[in-house]
């Protein structure tokens, strides 16, 4: 093999979307420092210090090999100032005194523990933190008023931290579709979010439903949560109304990832197969737990935006923000899960497959094993 300088510099494309990022990261030590300090702004609600770390971290998160030197990082896209001198840190000392200090103080810490408490985001854990409220004894005891999303994310704290594995998402997966095929024969569930691009694990499992004939896919999410409710199934639910109509929601924000697809977030109640119940047991009581709590999100589009649905909740979160940049800045488009919007020809344009969505935006088709930026 010839050492040539030029052959020693990678080359990646500057939108996440027009790059193929698999499972294999050969980069985790850098990634997951970078991923670290996204959080940390993210937690802070300092969105653009938060973007900027995760394309940092998606850049590097593509690369074919391992990085071996900062100069091999020139001309890459994405690795601003702040990203470079991590990464440089951490090649020539092997830790970045910042990510240390940062995983190390107490406001990181507390702000990760209560967001890890399902219904608890960045400003509420903030208040809480401005209480003096830093773990989860202190909020026990000084009781603020908690919602019934929150209660229940406490009350199931352990389980919902607890990775899904992939044989957990398919004896789901089972289980929603036989309740949604008896209340409605013919319609179609499909595993999205990470479980769809291959991960091996997950913080919770995301389905889509629809039906191949338009229209018939209204009012099904409700039977299907009560009939689940019936059967023991949810430990909690929220379940969110259709909003979305074409005449009136011309996708004017980008970036946001919020649709308007009628919804439920849920809490499932899983019985525990014998083995793992057993490695699981709580411990205190000679009988173990015989079930877990695990998060569930059930989707619902009608098949007219079921490619876009597909596409916009497949993820990765960064794969799609991306998506969503490369349309409105590239293509003088705008895409959102409901429809892909032409603001030069004033038009939707229609797309049965995911394949057709790429092509509109002119970007080559990645499957979405190849989505995990
Ligand atoms: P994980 O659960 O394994 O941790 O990863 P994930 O499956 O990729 O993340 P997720 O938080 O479950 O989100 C799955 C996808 O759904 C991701 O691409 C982001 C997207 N998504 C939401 N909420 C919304 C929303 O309100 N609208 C749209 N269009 N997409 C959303 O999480
Ligand atoms: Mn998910
Ligand atoms: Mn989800």
């Amino acid at each position: 093999q010839q050492d040539n300088e030029s052959e020693d510099v990678f080359s990646v494309p500057n939108y996440a979307c027009q790059r193929r990022t698999t499972l294999q990261n050969h980069n985790t030590v850098l990634t997951e420092a970078l991923s670290i300090l996204a959080e940390n702004a993210e937690l802070n609600e300092e969105d653009g210090r938060g973007i900027a770390f995760r394309r940092a971290e998606a850049v590097l998160k593509a690369l074919p090999r391992a990085v071996r030197k900062l100069t091999e990082l020139k001309g890459l896209p994405c690795l601003g100032e702040h990203s470079l001198r991590i990464i440089k840190d951490i090649l020539e000392k092997g830790v970045s005194s910042e990510v240390e200090a940062t995983k190390q103080s107490e406001r990181y810490k507390a702000l990760k523990l209560l967001t890890g408490i399902f219904g608890v985001g960045a400003k509420t854990a903030d208040r809480w933190i401005t209480m003096g409220i830093y773990n989860l004894q202190q909020l026990q005891s000084s009781g603020p008023t908690l919602n019934q999303a929150q209660q229940a994310g406490l009350e199931h704290y352990e389980d919902l931290n607890q990775p899904v594995t992939r044989a957990e998402a398919d004896h789901i997966g089972e289980i929603v579709r036989r309740v949604v095929l008896c209340v409605l024969p013919g319609a179609q569930l499909t595993l999205i979010g990470g479980f769809r691009r291959g991960k091996p694990t997950g913080h919770d499992v995301d389905f889509l439903i629809t039906h191949p004939e338009e229209g018939r896919e209204v009012g099904l999410l409700p039977k299907v949560v009560s009939l689940l409710k019936s059967q023991g199934f949810l430990l909690y639910q929220k379940t969110t109304k259709n909003s979305y109509l074409e005449s009136e929601d011309r996708p004017t924000q980008p970036s946001s990832n919020m649709d308007r697809f009628e919804r439920c977030f849920s809490i499932f109640r899983l019985k525990s197969h014998q083995e793992s119940a057993e490695v699981r047991g709580n411990g205190s009581e000679s009988r173990p737990k015989s079930w877990r709590a695990v998060r569930v999100d059930l989707v619902v589009s009608p098949i007219s935006q079921f490619a876009f649905a597909l596409l916009g909740w497949t993820g990765s979160k960064l794969f799609e923000r991306e998506l969503r940049r490369w349309a409105g800045h590239e293509k003088a488009m705008s895409l959102s899960s409901h429809a892909l919007y032409d603001t030069k020809q004033n038009s939707y344009l229609r797309a049965a497959s995911e394949e057709e969505i790429f092509a509109h935006l002119d970007l080559e088709y990645i499957p979405p094993s190849e989505r995990n930026a």
